[in-house]
């Protein structure tokens, strides 16, 4: 059998709940729903971080964020340094496979030259670097008061490492035409691809093309625009498959959908002159937002799909993480993990072969917040709901089976699993900590604290 070609499709700051698939009532997304439908959909996938620059640096390298180099939200200025390149990505293993690798969307990995997607092992690389862009004129404009470089808006659309205008444009649009003008030229070869589609929806400012909005005109403002937003994703995905489809490539394409974390209550959604929060977005009833380790910041929706190798139609409970499919795709590939660092495992045995995954925990951490989970139990110490506030408890245990929503805090009644949990969450921590102090730490003045955008 050749090599599958590989796409992943990336979406920002997108809870959980926010698919018609994932139960979502006021929304329509028949694009991803058929892509679920026939491939398998996940109840208990991870990202890696609640915030966007560590979740996508595991999402690329199948490390956690803190062996990756990138474990807080990377500024936007054009000084901004990111994924060290020393730590080699899903498109360097594949190119050194004889893959032809793109990206189109958001980097947000660093704008350094040497931090770039070009620098990555992306052949061909169209979007931005920064956090997220106005989606029309793709400026930067949120490096405001704040200390250093970047004081001011910054222009940010790149094609190959060239600065591009195509203002008036709208960003979701662009990226797909430009993913399927990448897959046209990758067929044209007979190499297999990989194609890297990280949307900058539905992270803020919350903006859509009008005829999106009016699909959801019943709904009140915040989720109107939520719902336009993804909207608009998903006609991009549908584009883009209906093109690897008309080039022949649908059947041997293995493709992923998920999140980078959860949904935002940032006052910047909302730009009405009133610095309150924003309820847009929907975590399906999970506790916590972006910026937090309870399950509504790092639980995402998540598809994998491939014609040819994954049955339809099936529904996956077993924990998995966006740091996986790395070791997954190098597995699907025939490339030898081994030869790589990563934390993830390889999920093809149990997404071809519906075989259960070994118990393993999967652990995180942003700033004085640490968490793991193991099995049904989930430990999270010091969690917030979101960011700015206090934690919530010290030590909160839950039981996943039993409660989702993570409501009651069984830390007093199961002191040993608690007391175990927390054993290896702090050795886990510990062990990021002293990698940070040793390989990375010249970074950090170029890494934004966790509360920058
Ligand atoms: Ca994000």
């Amino acid at each position: 059998m050749s090599q599958p070609n590989v796409i992943i499709f990336f979406t920002d700051d997108q809870g959980y709940g926010d698919l018609s698939c994932m139960g979502a009532t006021d929304f329509r997304t028949p694009n991803l729903d058929r892509m679920a439908n026939d491939g398998v959909r996940f109840t208990d996938w991870y990202s890696n971080s609640p915030v966007c620059s560590p979740s996508r640096a595991a999402l690329l390298t199948g490390r956690y964020p803190g062996n990756a180099g990138v474990r807080s939200i990377l500024r936007g200025h054009r000084q901004t340094t990111g994924l060290p390149s020393s730590v080699p990505t899903l498109a360097t293993m594949l190119r050194d496979a004889g893959y032809q690798t793109a990206m189109a969307g958001k980097w947000h990995l660093g704008l350094t030259e040497d931090s770039r997607p070009q620098s990555h092992g992306f052949d061909r690389s169209f979007g931005f670097f920064a956090g997220c862009i106005d989606y029309y004129s793709h400026i930067f404009y949120y490096g405001a008061n704040r200390p250093g470089p970047g004081l001011n808006p910054t222009h940010d659309l790149w094609e190959d490492n060239e600065e591009i205008w195509r203002n008036g444009e709208y960003f979701t649009e662009l990226v797909a035409d430009k993913a399927m003008e990448y897959l046209r030229e990758m067929s044209a070869t007979d190499k297999p691809f990989f194609l890297y589609v990280p949307f900058n929806a539905p992270h803020y400012p919350m903006q859509a093309p009008q005829e999106y909005m009016d699909r959801f005109a019943e709904l009140p403002w915040d989720r109107q625009a939520m719902a336009a937003m993804i909207s608009a994703v998903d006609d991009a995905i549908g584009k883009i498959m209906n093109e690897v489809e008309r080039l022949g490539a649908a059947a041997n394409t293995l493709s992923f959908f998920t999140s980078d974390n959860g949904p935002s209550r940032e006052t910047r959604n909302w730009l009405d002159g009133n610095q309150d929060p924003y309820y847009g977005g929907a975590s399906g009833g999970l506790k916590g937002q972006k910026f937090s380790l309870f399950e509504g910041g790092v639980r995402m929706p998540a598809i994998a799909h491939w014609p040819e190798r994954i049955g339809a139609g099936v529904v996956s409970g077993e924990p998995c993480a966006s740091m996986d499919i790395v070791p997954t795709v190098l597995d699907a590939v025939g490339v030898d993990a081994s030869r790589y660092e990563l934390n993830g495992v390889s999920l093809l045995d149990h997404l071809t072969s519906d075989t259960q995954l070994e118990d393993r925990p999967i652990f995180w951490e942003l700033g004085s917040q640490t968490a793991v989970r193991r099995g049904k139990w989930k430990l999270v110490l010091y969690g917030q709901l979101v960011e700015h506030e206090d934690p919530i408890a010290e030590d909160h245990l839950s039981n996943l089976d039993d409660d989702p929503s993570e409501s009651v805090n069984l830390a007093g009644q199961e002191p040993a699993i608690t007391s175990e949990l927390k054993r290896l969450a702090d050795n886990w921590r510990a062990g990021i900590e002293d990698r940070w102090a040793q390989e990375f730490t010249t970074l950090e003045s170029e890494q934004a604290g966790y509360r920058m955008a």
